[in-house]
């Protein structure tokens, strides 16, 4: 296949309620989607995950940008392309960055798997045409605002809650919402606010039977997370801290987590997601597929990728509608009984509303 044009947008979009985490809140999103063109003129494309602020990881909006436009796009651009897996390879010399390489990357499986006509889930080699999801709930206001969320959340079919802690709303929290919902399937994301100081904070989670603690420590602290793995009976979930397959080959090695929470845009594209799903399976580590805030396109990829096999946790890839008004896509993802369907059209599987894109486009550049 021959990469014939590649185009490239900034977006704006806005979601329908701010989601806070133990950083700060996020409402009006900025982010990138990527055209590739083959010599056919078939189309892929992919989406740009990173936030305006270097909250999450170390990549923004603009990072990505300067890095697709500078360093990504002339390695790509006019290459004759066996196969979308090569495209790791063929980004090996630029280090990380693999938000802005997964937009790109996640373009060329989609532009792949239209020129031979199959679902990208099929191509990925996925093998499950229906994948339970949760939501992952931000921090609110009011204990209120967050019971009226869940509520919300289980009435629409969910199976799973995620919701978000930090120091100060961490036990007290988990505490009053299990006294309401004793058997929901519950979890904590701490998004990295934690140290090992915390560690008799969080030890009196282990009480909550909740699925998983998500990322209590740093990112680049994959150690001290085998000391705390230690002395919790509730298994870690590594998320921040994931950013490749080596990093699942050392928190597996050290004992740092019972589960990993895999997105292709934080581990550099589909390629090397697929990979480190398939360590998690031989490792017997359990594997979901984690979410970021995404709009339809980054949803798409995010929902084929999650019918491997070994996804066995439901995911944080909520319907569309859990975060926007109007997404970007046709038809959007949606959520029946906690589970989201796969679908059979060629590529990512869902239509791009292309009129919508290009409303929401504040800069675009083609190549
Ligand atoms: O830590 O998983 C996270 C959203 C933005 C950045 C990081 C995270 C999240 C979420 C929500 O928890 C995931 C989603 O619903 O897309
Ligand atoms: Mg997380």
């Amino acid at each position: 296949m021959q990469i014939e044009k590649i185009v490239m947008r900034e977006v704006a979009m806005t979601m329908k309620s701010p989601f806070t985490t133990s950083f700060g809140s996020v409402q009006e999103k900025r982010f990138l989607i990527v055209e590739v063109y083959d010599e056919l003129g078939n189309c892929g494309y992919g989406e740009g995950e990173a936030f305006e602020a270097p909250w999450y990881t170390e990549e923004t909006t603009g990072t990505c940008w300067h890095v697709i436009e500078q360093f990504l796009t002339p390695l790509l651009l006019h290459k004759e392309i066996a196969h979308p897996r090569d495209v790791r390879t063929l980004f090996k010399p630029i280090r990380r960055n693999n938000m802005a390489k997964s937009a790109i990357e996640c373009a060329v499986w989609d532009v792949y798997a239209k020129r031979i006509d199959q679902p990208l889930w099929q191509v990925l080699g996925g093998t499950r045409a229906q994948i339970p999801v949760g939501v992952s709930i931000g921090l609110q206001p009011s204990a209120d605002a967050l019971y009226a969320k869940i509520d919300q959340a289980l009435a629409q079919g969910y199976g799973r809650i995620k919701v978000k802690i930090k120091p100060g709303q961490d036990v007290s929290l988990i505490k009053t919402i299990r006294a309401r919902y004793p058997d929901v399937p519950l979890m904590a994301d701490a998004n990295s606010a934690y140290t090992l100081d915390d560690i008799d904070t969080l030890q009196q989670l282990d009480q909550f039977n909740l699925m998983m603690i998500e990322q209590p420590l740093a990112a680049d602290d994959i150690l001290h997370h085998a000391t705390l793995q230690q002395s919790l009976e509730t298994p870690i979930c590594l998320d921040e801290s994931i950013t490749s397959y080596d990093d699942a080959v050392t928190a597996i090695t050290l004992g740092s987590c019972g589960v990993i929470n895999l997105k292709q845009a934080r581990v550099g594209g589909l390629e090397e997601a697929r990979r480190i799903h398939d360590l998690c399976v031989e490792k017997h580590i359990d594997v979901w597929c984690g979410g970021m805030l995404e709009a339809g396109i980054g949803r798409a990829h995010a929902v084929a990728l999650t019918s491997l096999a070994g996804f066995t946790m439901p995911g944080d890839t909520a319907g569309s509608d859990n975060y926007w008004a109007q997404d970007i896509i046709t038809p959007v993802v949606t959520v029946d009984r906690g589970y989201v369907h796969m679908q059979d059209a060629p590529g990512i599987g869902y239509d791009v509303d292309t009129s919508l894109l290009e409303q929401y486009t504040i800069r675009k550049k083609a190549f």
